[in-house]
């Protein structure tokens, strides 16, 4: 047990132990995590029939979500029971990639193989020479982060080009208030809202979020209609009419892209107005002058000019914001999907403190963790020399400081490249690189195929899969195996409890990366099983993995007020943890590394604006990732209740602009546009939808389109399917930031035999 003092953590009461029986059935009460994907860890009660699941509900009992579940947990039987799922590990020659010729091998195959090659390579030409991808926050990042950097690789990366995904707001804000903070829906509490320190935020500030389809990054989008029952008022910034949006106070519907412009605008409108909390700004904010002086041009109208929305919209959302108590921001991935997406982050955190909105009840609050699910497990296995050849890190300031990750567009380019070194092998653990988290699809063939071996350890053969994998490794779903939980987000101490056995050999990542890991750097990976492994995670709870369960969840300590009673600083001072102990709104941590110190305004690339004579010939906006509610990313396609809520990818267009482009309903149409600066142009096929919720001249699409029915051989569609053939590898000056949110387009009939 534990030399370490436990926490005093509060428990939940359950009616019944986290397994029982109920009519027949064996129920088994856990947390959901992935696979199948999801960032968030919902309390659910999973029916098994002998070795069957059969239904999987809410648990009434979990403060968390509180008996809700989304429609892809209540998929899961379907899922964990597909047909299709991979059962057995799987090889195939080099000179066969692409070709459907895959050989079923033995576990021990498959691992004596990746670990002989894998440390060919670092003994020939570095640890280095290995890349480690992984996808979205799935519950894979600690084991993933450990095992790559244990092996001696500092190329450790996500599939998303250019960083556009969390990173940038995590940064942003950290830069500028020394830490990072989360919406304060009373998810800390075990007895949520009914805990009497806790205050219902008076306005929400939705930006770039869609947080009931998504339930993103720790946050579950029904809380958002919580608050709203007990008297929030809402305001809405999404260039899309959404369900919330609808149901908004105040929607800003801007021109994509232009969100930095709406934050300025709204921060010089409160400065101007007098709205700001003078208390917080006095006590806590450094730089407010300098601010104020350089917001001065985003007057209400140049703001209107810039994002197309109204000046009085402009001031009455920065007057709600302003004259509330207390604001929370829900902020989303939109605001990290351009080129230069840390300026956005930083002026929303900046509207943040100039209304004194942290660290109090119904504000933005300091997330109690377990485990630093954002900076990685297992850093300390990671030795200077070999940090020092992190791709991106010697060139990229975003990628040097901002994640302890290697910069993934800088992988890609190494790949295809060979510099500043040779690429000799790829891990990719939870990646679909060629259906959606990579960009540009023509260079994410090359940049695969370049290294010499692959690794996929998925859930289902993928075009990523079928396209790059010498070697498959088939993953257990959450169902089907043990696990702790410990996303981002407030944490808790949570456990997966295994109900039924994995289909075919289907092996845990847990269970893989703790093989493979004693293979590679045994003293880092010193546990005889998982479950010792998770145990030494939650010992701060007091518990061992297998007491946990029956408690869980356990909530770990929290207070307000952090920044006042002087722990926030690693020295014990009142204040943030910034070089200043303000937030500060002229960055130091900014100017240290070379970018203004205050957050700026740029036009997007290729957009109307920036490239009229471009965007004569590409005339529509064109928005894409917006989530749906059955798919995660590219997954889910192949469960047949989730694909019928959505079969086909869809453009949505406003009806107006339809009835010009002379375009049918349903009609199959080609979005094409520039790549970037490529020079080259890009296209994916979509079905057309009449959509009043689009402004005319912009459209949204889905991303993360395949046919898992298709050919394999033809990749399974997902070359003329992913949108992001209209996206780029490349990145902005800081080394994060792509451009997803705002690509020029045009849209093209689909003829005969295309
Ligand atoms: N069901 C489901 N849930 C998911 C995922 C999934 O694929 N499916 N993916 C997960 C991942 S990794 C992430 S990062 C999150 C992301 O989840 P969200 O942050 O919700 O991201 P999106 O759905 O891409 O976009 C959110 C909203 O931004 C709007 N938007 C588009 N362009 C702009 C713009 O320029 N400015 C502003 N202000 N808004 C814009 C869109 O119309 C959309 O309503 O979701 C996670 N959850
Ligand atoms: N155009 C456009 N493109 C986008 C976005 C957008 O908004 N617009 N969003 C981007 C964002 S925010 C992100 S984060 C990336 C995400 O990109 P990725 O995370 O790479 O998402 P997927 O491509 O769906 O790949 C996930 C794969 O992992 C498998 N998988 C799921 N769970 C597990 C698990 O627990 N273990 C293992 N081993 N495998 C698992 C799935 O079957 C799937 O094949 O996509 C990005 N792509
Ligand atoms: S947010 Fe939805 S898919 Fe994710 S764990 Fe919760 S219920 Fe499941
Ligand atoms: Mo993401």
């Amino acid at each position: 047990m534990s030399e370490k003092e436990p926490l005093h953590v509060i428990k939940v009461e359950h009616t019944h132990p986290y397994r029982y029986d109920e009519d027949g059935f064996t129920v088994t009460r856990g947390n959901a995590w992935s696979a199948p994907g999801c960032h968030l860890g919902c309390g659910v009660i999973m029916y098994s029939d002998g070795d069957k699941l059969v239904k999987v509900e809410g648990d009434p009992e979990h403060p968390y979500n509180q008996g809700r579940l989304c429609v892809r947990c209540l998929a899961v039987p379907e899922a964990v029971n597909s047909p299709d799922r991979l059962l057995y590990p799987l090889k195939r020659s080099r000179e066969n990639r692409g070709k459907n010729v895959f050989e079923r091998i033995t576990w021990d195959e498959a691992l004596d193989t990746i670990e002989e090659r894998f440390k060919y390579y670092k003994e020939n030409f570095g640890a280095e020479s290995v890349q480690f991808w992984q996808g979205t926050g799935r519950d894979i990042a600690a084991w993933i982060s450990r095992l790559a950097w244990s092996f001696g690789s500092p190329n450790y990366t996500f599939n998303i080009n250019a960083h556009s995904c969390y990173s940038p707001r995590i940064f942003a804000c950290s830069f500028t208030t020394g830490t990072f903070w989360v919406g304060d829906y009373s998810q800390q509490f075990a007895d949520r809202f009914d805990n009497p320190e806790w205050k219902c935020p008076d306005v929400t500030l939705v930006w770039g979020n869609e947080p009931l389809a998504a339930n993103s990054d720790g946050a579950y989008g029904h809380w958002v209609l919580d608050v709203l029952e007990r008297g929030s008022k809402l305001i809405v910034v999404d260039p899309r009419l959404t369900w919330l949006a609808a149901k908004a106070d105040i929607w800003l519907q801007l021109r994509p892209g232009t969100d930095c412009a709406v934050a300025l605008g709204m921060a010089n409108y409160v400065i101007k107005e007098d709205l700001y909390d003078h208390e917080f700004v006095d006590m806590w904010c450094y730089g407010f002058d300098e601010f104020a002086e350089h917001v001065g041009e985003w007057t209400p109208e140049r703001t209107e000019e810039v994002t197309g929305v109204a000046a009085e919209k402009i001031a009455a959302a920065a007057r709600l914001y302003a004259q509330a108590d207390a604001g929370l921001v829900q902020w989303g991935v939109a605001l990290d999907q351009r080129i230069d997406n840390l300026e956005n982050g930083r002026a929303i955190v900046c509207l943040m403190a100039l209304t004194g909105n942290f660290d109090k009840p119904g504000t933005m609050i300091q997330p109690p963790e377990l485990l630093k699910y954002i900076t990685g497990w297992g850093r300390e296995w990671l030795t200077p020399e070999q940090d020092e050849k992190r791709l991106g890190a010697n060139y990229h300031p975003a990628v040097r400081v901002g994640s302890g990750a290697a910069g993934s567009s800088d992988c890609i380019e190494a790949l295809l490249t060979g510099k500043p070194y040779p690429i000799k092998a790829v891990w990719m653990q939870s990646i679909n690189s060629l259906a959606c988290g990579g960009a540009d699809t023509e260079v994410t063939m090359k940049a695969f195929n370049n290294s010499e071996f692959n690794v996929v350890a998925d859930l289902f053969m993928t075009p990523t899969a079928m396209a790059f994998a010498d070697i498959v490794l088939p993953i257990a779903m959450f169902p089907e195996r043990n696990g702790i939980r410990c996303g981002d987000g407030c944490q808790r101490g949570e456990t997966i409890n295994q109900a039924v056995s994995p289909a075919g050999e289907c092996r845990s990542d847990m269970e893989v990366n703790l093989e493979l890991g004693r293979r590679f750097n045994p003293e880092a990976w010193p546990w005889e099983n998982v479950e010792q492994m998770f145990s030494s995670i939650v010992e701060e709870t007091g518990y061992t993995f297998e007491e946990l369960r029956d408690v869980a969840p356990a909530y770990l300590p929290f207070e307000y007020g952090l920044h006042e009673k002087g722990k926030l600083r690693k020295d014990g001072g009142v204040g943030f943890p910034t070089t200043t102990g303000r937030i500060e709104l002229w960055s130091h941590a900014f100017n240290n590394i070379g970018m203004d110190p205050m957050p700026t305004y740029y036009e997007q690339d290729n957009s109307p604006m920036s490239a009229p004579e471009l965007c004569e010939e590409f005339p529509y906006i064109l928005s894409t990732g917006a989530r749906q509610w059955g798919y995660f990313h590219s997954e889910h396609r192949q469960v047949p209740h989730l694909r019928a809520l959505h079969p086909e990818p869809t453009v949505q267009i406003n009806p107006e602009d339809l009835a010009d482009l002379g375009f049918e309903e349903g009609q199959w149409v080609w979005l094409e546009g520039p790549i970037g600066k490529t020079g080259r142009t890009g296209r994916c096929k979509r079905k057309v939808e009449a959509y009043p919720g689009m402004a005319r001249g912009v459209m949204c699409t889905e991303h993360g389109w395949w046919h898992p029915e298709g050919d394999p051989e033809k990749l399974y569609d997902a070359l003329e399917l992913n949108c992001n053939n209209l996206i780029t590898w490349d990145y902005g000056t800081t080394g994060w930031g792509a451009n997803h949110k705002a690509l020029a387009c045009r849209v093209c009939p689909v003829k005969d035999g295309e």
